[in-house]
């Protein structure tokens, strides 16, 4: 038997008017997709007019992407779309009421880094907005990495509070989580499988019939939405948690002298039916938008929803864990740059201490949550000085980053590889130490980018993450 809401959708017919709410690294490209596609007539992009990201609508009713770095294809894509007049972006929220589909694509930030609480509230505003200007028969998409238990939760509730209207019976209501890359945000969305999420089976339908006119390999994952909630929190704690692993690993190969790369090859060499084992690479830290917060979207939601859950009482989930072991791989860096300096008599007090890279990934401009910036703090509050180097970075708040590496670098008694930009493979002992201007210095390798034995042989303290084989090695004198 047709549901009421079947008959509300057959009485819609196909998807036509689709509108997308923040025209952010999700929402631009997404939008541009589906105004490309035959099987749409047209899109709104909504951008609130605000001070900061008001210029966007100008932007892009020009055919421009304001997003930065490259993005193959999508500035054609864009231009090729406005000037066809199939997509438009408007501050005018209103218009929801003209369309048969709306999509949020929200940032959820932390509130602050203290507590790990996430910032909702731009995401409720629009939830707000659409649920304003709600008609029957409409299908609203969430595309923000949310708490397990949102969508079916306060999601649903602010959308029939502001509508007067049940979700499931006068509107559809499904969660289908981006999984976009920079660098690669078309691509991302046309090759990748799309999880979509249903609060019941008809939304999860009308959800089909807006993504897969605009999937090229990717198919369409349905499930429940709380079941695609956790699948997009629990895909990125998974990779936290490999990670983890990895720089636990490496901790044990530094602690039994032995190095964790020949270790790392040893278990990758493992292969066959049925076997896996992905090890990742351990490093300075784990920043980034994604993996520092989706674990606490995950463990919330097992709080928020409720369920009798059998684990021991007060002790940290294996993820928390993770989390714990990635956050202590900034201090685990200032113990190696305190235990290299300790063998040439120095302390970070009174040391100057060349940080190369600020960006939490190789070759990006992105900082978001650095683990440099924890190691930062470490030495200054121990009355070190830190000077940071960064080339794809033009400036963070409160700390002064160069692009100039030689003026980093001078008078620096050790330095120190945070991030694995291409450019700091190339860096040789020499240029260091012209540009430090000391006969012995300190360089620790968070990264795995230079070759510990060029170094050592030069004079230079060497330490390394995963490095137990080098880290204690003998200091030749610095040659002339
Ligand atoms: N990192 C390691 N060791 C590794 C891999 C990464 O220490 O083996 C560190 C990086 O240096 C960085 C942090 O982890 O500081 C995060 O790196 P990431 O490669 O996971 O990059 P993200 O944070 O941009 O993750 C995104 C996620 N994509 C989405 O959420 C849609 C993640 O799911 C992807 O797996 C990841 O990109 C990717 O593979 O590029």
């Amino acid at each position: 038997m047709d549901s009421v809401l079947s008959s509300l959708i057959n009485k819609r017919g196909p998807i036509r008017t689709i509108g997308v709410i923040g025209m952010g690294y999700v929402g631009i490209p997404a939008a541009a997709l589906f105004a490309d596609s035959p099987a749409f007539e047209r899109v709104y992009g909504f951008q609130r007019d605000s001070p900061t990201s008001g210029y966007k609508i100008a932007m892009l009713n020009r055919g421009e992407s304001p997003l930065k770095g490259e993005e193959p294809g999508l500035d054609d894509l864009l231009a090729k779309v406005a000037r066809a007049g199939k997509f438009v972006c408007t501050s005018d929220f209103s218009k929801i009421s003209e369309l048969d589909v709306v999509t949020l694509a929200i940032q959820t930030p932390f509130l602050n880094k203290n507590d790990l609480l996430p910032d909702f509230s731009a995401l409720f505003d629009g939830v707000k907005n659409v649920g304003r200007y709600l008609k029957p028969g409409m299908l609203v998409v969430l595309e923000s990495t949310i708490t397990p238990g949102t969508t079916t939760g306060i999601a649903r509730q602010i959308l029939e509070e502001e509508s007067g209207m049940k979700a499931g019976c006068d509107f559809a209501l499904v969660h289908a989580p981006e999984r976009v890359m920079v660098g690669r945000l078309l691509r991302n969305i046309q090759e990748h499988d799309r999880i979509v999420g249903g609060i019941d089976d008809v939304s999860t339908q009308r959800a089909t019939y807006l993504y897969s006119p605009i999937l090229t390999k990717g198919r369409i994952i349905p499930m429940t939405a709380t079941a695609a909630e956790v699948t997009k929190t629990a895909e990125n704690t998974f990779r936290d948690l490999q990670i983890a692993a990895a720089n636990e690993l490496a901790l044990y190969c530094e602690a039994m002298g032995i190095n964790f790369y020949d270790v790392r090859s040893g278990i990758d060499s493992l292969k066959g039916e049925g076997i896996t084992r992905a090890i990742l690479w351990p490093g300075a830290g784990v920043g980034g938008h994604c993996l520092t917060k989706d674990t606490y979207h995950l463990e919330r939601g097992v709080k928020v929803l409720g369920g009798q859950l059998d684990y021991p009482a007060g002790k940290d989930s294996l993820f928390v864990l993770a989390r714990n072991i990635n956050d202590f791989m900034p201090r685990h860096m200032f113990t190696l740059t305190t235990l290299g300096l300790g063998r040439i008599g120095k302390t970070i007090r009174g040391s100057k201490i060349a940080l190369l890279g600020w960006a939490f990934l190789a070759n990006s401009d992105d900082a978001r949550n650095t683990p440099a910036e924890p190691f930062r703090d470490l030495v200054l509050e121990a009355g070190g000085e830190v000077t940071v180097h960064d080339p794809w970075v033009d400036s963070y708040p409160d700390v002064p980053i160069d692009h100039d590496i030689d003026t980093v670098l001078a008078g620096a008694d050790a330095v120190i590889l945070f991030t694995g930009h291409t450019e700091y493979k190339n860096i040789s002992p020499a240029g260091i130490r012209k540009a430090c201007g000391h006969d012995t210095i300190v360089i620790v390798d968070g990264r795995n980018v230079i070759d510990p034995d060029m170094f050592i042989n030069a004079g230079f303290v060497y330490k390394g993450i995963g490095r137990g084989d080098k880290n204690e090695h003998p200091i030749r004198i610095a040659l002339p």
